[in-house]
């Protein structure tokens, strides 16, 4: 039984070699996207035992998705290739000086990860399966599936959900209601606050995420630069919320931070560590990977990282 098992699409991603606007970047280098195997790279770079499940083309950049999530010592032996259907591909945009304002531009339509169903897909046992709203909106099939995997059965692995809701993916007005409907049948559910809005109109913070989602066990809401908030059942009323400030870094890009985020989270659980050192634990792998160009960061290390997250709660604020 591996540690986690992360189900969904990754491509080979085209990141601008210069600032600007898509139709005057001249020429992009060649790296790896994919929310999911973000996830599990970053766990198993941090010596966690992981397993990506997907489909991939029967192509050059399929090969390459393979073999560089397998080189974080990631167990891609799940990953199936499909030869009728490309793997997806996609590009990015960089703003001026290292601001995030960008452009994504996804060749992804029709690619394998989007003919993943309940048929063709088979997950093996993990101790957490990750999953993320981004499948859900791939195709009626991956919503299918995702509905499959949150359905709660007995010996059900603990299964973790980002929403990640990405708007120009669903071709349907029904994302927000689908994405609500799988979060609630997770066990851990990650959701930036911004995006609960985006997705859902909730504002009033937290708890009035909280309130639209009472029925996972633990509940993060993400508050970008200011830090997160998590619900979880260890913590009794009258606190029933561990809010946790982020380090303040110097962002080079914040793509894959919050699958970072997600991931240190997802590491702190496994150890049984609490609450608050779960937060600490995401916050510091995120920022490793907020100051980092491109998708993924190596992790800092567990001895690194637990001196860090056991300083005093005014160095953390
Ligand atoms: O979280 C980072 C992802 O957004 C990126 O790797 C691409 O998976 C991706 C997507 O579908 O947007």
């Amino acid at each position: 039984v591996v540690d986690v098992v992360a189900l969904g699409e990754s491509m080979v991603t085209f990141l601008p070699t210069r600032p600007g606007r898509l139709a005057d970047v001249p020429s992009f280098d060649r790296a790896i996207g994919g929310a999911e195997s973000n996830v599990a790279c970053v766990l198993a770079a941090a010596g966690h035992s992981t397993r990506w499940v997907s489909r991939v083309g029967a192509d050059g950049f399929g090969d390459h998705l393979v073999e560089t999530i397998g080189s974080y010592g990631v167990d891609v032996g799940g990953v199936r290739r499909d030869a009728l259907r490309p793997t997806g591909v996609y590009f990015r945009t960089a703003g001026e000086r290292g601001t995030s304002a960008h452009e994504v531009a996804y060749y992804r339509a029709g690619s394998a990860a989007s003919a993943m169903t309940v048929e063709n897909v088979k997950v093996g046992a993990g101790r957490i399966l990750h999953l993320s709203g981004i499948t859900a909106a791939l195709s009626g099939g991956c919503l299918e599936l995702m509905r499959s995997l949150t359905a709660r059965y007995e010996g059900r692995p603990l299964v973790s959900f980002d929403v990640n809701h990405r708007a120009g993916l669903w071709r349907s007005a029904d994302g927000p209601r689908a994405l609500l409907e799988l979060a609630r049948g997770a066990d851990v559910v990650f959701v930036g606050e911004d995006e609960a809005e985006e997705a859902w109109g909730v504002t009033g913070g937290p708890s009035a995420v909280r309130e639209l989602l009472p029925e996972p066990a633990v509940l993060v809401v993400k508050q970008g630069a200011a830090g997160a908030t998590a619900f979880a059942p260890a913590q009794a009323a009258p606190t029933p919320r561990t809010f946790e400030p982020a380090p303040t870094v110097d962002i080079v890009s914040t793509t894959g931070a919050g699958d970072a985020f997600a991931a240190g989270f997802l590491s702190a659980t496994l150890r049984g560590l609490p609450v608050r050192e779960r937060l600490r634990h995401g916050h510091l792998w995120a920022a490793a990977t907020l100051t980092a160009p491109g998708d993924l960061a190596a992790p800092p290390s567990r001895a690194h990282a637990d001196r860090l997250v056991a300083l005093d709660d005014h160095a953390w604020e």
